[in-house]
């Protein structure tokens, strides 16, 4: 079983994870970990942390001469922003200055502080803040390199930013190049401008705005995850993972709440065989069918609400003395749907690796290998 874990405060010295599970031999780039960072920190209506961050992981262990050992992987992200907060933040001696009493509504700060007894509501919002995503697209990045060489790829984009769809009806290679390209993440020039112009609109305002995002995988084998438990449904466990990203509210996989209004004959997705395969004429199901892989490609979309942090603060009650106050302002973006996607792929990514490995498991890349060609001949026989 493939795990991780996180640790780390958006204003502390770094983020960190440990990855546990990964077999020996997987090739790890890290320049594709990076490429994965440098994609979050981009899109049109963050905030200024992101000038002041570059981020790049370190791997600390369980890598060597870019190859896994099959021992845990422990990787670091350095925050340059530290420099700024060690006397606030420093973990032997901190002052309160900073220090946060006016809770944010949609954030953690009130829960959190009640449940943990925290008089500064910063002891919580330095651990909820989504600066931990950093971290899980590191995981993921290194997630999608075992998947690499048995063909799964991952496209993502923004589906919508607030009230603005983007129009794009090809999904095609130049449509993912487009989107690669694009400051919110759409493929359809038009529709990006609409989008700059809404997520202006809203900053003028002192608000915040979500959207939708969406991955799909590709060129999964059939069979991944199973009907027989609940928590062996891939379904289920890809959900969990996305709905565990900081800000999301809603979880879709393939057409999703849309099967609840259609009859049964434009939901189903009817099957053929074609050149010795078993195919779908449809992909409304996502790719998954009784919890598993039905060979098509897995589409799993996300809602995103508008980040809690207004500019033009909401009402809320201090915890300190009880009176109504406007909640605290922290620095931080308008619009962080772009960011999302990329979030989004990761924790895919993760799950999607860790259904592989439990179908195919081996302690060593060749015991994979083995495994997935063999059943790959049983299937060609079926
Ligand atoms: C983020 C870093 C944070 C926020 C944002 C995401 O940095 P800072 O608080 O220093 O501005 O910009 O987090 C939130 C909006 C939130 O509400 O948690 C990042 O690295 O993505």
């Amino acid at each position: 079983m493939l795990r991780y874990f996180t640790a780390g405060e958006t204003h502390g010295k770094c983020l960190t994870a440990i990855i546990e599970g990964m077999p020996a031999g997987i090739r790890i780039d890290i320049e594709r970990i990076n490429l994965a960072l440098a994609r979050r920190q981009k899109g049109y209506g963050r905030g200024g942390r992101m000038k002041i961050e570059t981020d790049r992981a370190e791997i600390l262990s369980g890598v060597r001469g870019g190859y896994t050992l099959g021992s845990p992987i422990a990787l670091k992200i350095e925050n340059r922003d530290f420099a700024n907060w060690e006397s606030i933040m420093g973990s032997e001696t901190a002052t309160s200055e900073k220090s946060v009493e006016c809770p944010r509504p949609g954030h953690a700060d009130l829960p959190g502080g009640m449940k943990y007894n925290h008089k500064d509501l910063r002891n919580v919002l330095e651990r909820a803040s989504a600066r931990e995503t950093a971290a899980r697209v590191a995981v993921g990045a290194i997630a999608a390199q075992v998947l690499e060489g048995f063909g799964v790829t991952f496209s993502s984009r923004v589906v919508r930013i607030g009230s603005v769809e983007d129009a794009s009806k090809i999904l095609d290679a130049d449509f993912y190049q487009r989107v690669a390209q694009s400051e919110v993440g759409f493929g359809d020039a038009s529709s990006e401008e609409k989008a700059i112009a809404y997520i202006n609109m809203i900053k003028e305002a002192g608000e915040t705005c979500g959207g939708v995002v969406e991955t799909v995988v590709s060129g999964l084998p059939i069979g991944l995850g199973s009907y027989a438990q609940y928590d062996r449904k891939l379904d289920a466990r890809l959900a969990g993972a996305v709905m565990s990203i900081q800000a999301i509210k809603g979880v879709e996989i393939g057409i999703g709440f849309e099967a609840a209004i259609l009859p049964g004959s434009q939901v189903h997705d009817e099957i053929s065989y074609q050149d010795g395969k078993f195919t779908h004429l449809t992909n409304h199901a996502g790719g998954i069918e009784g919890g598993i892989t039905n060979g098509e490609p897995v589409v799993v979309r996300a809602a995103m609400k508008p980040i809690p942090t207004l500019y033009t603060p909401l009402r809320t009650v201090s915890i300190a003395d009880k009176s109504e106050q406007k909640a605290s302002v922290e620095r931080s973006d308008v619009c962080a749907v772009p960011a999302c996607s990329v979030v989004v792929e990761a924790v895919v990514a993760f799950e999607i690796a860790n259904a592989f490995l439990e179908k195919f498991s081996g302690d060593c890349a060749e015991d994979i290998t083995a495994s997935y060609r063999q059943y790959a001949e049983r299937l060609s026989q079926y």
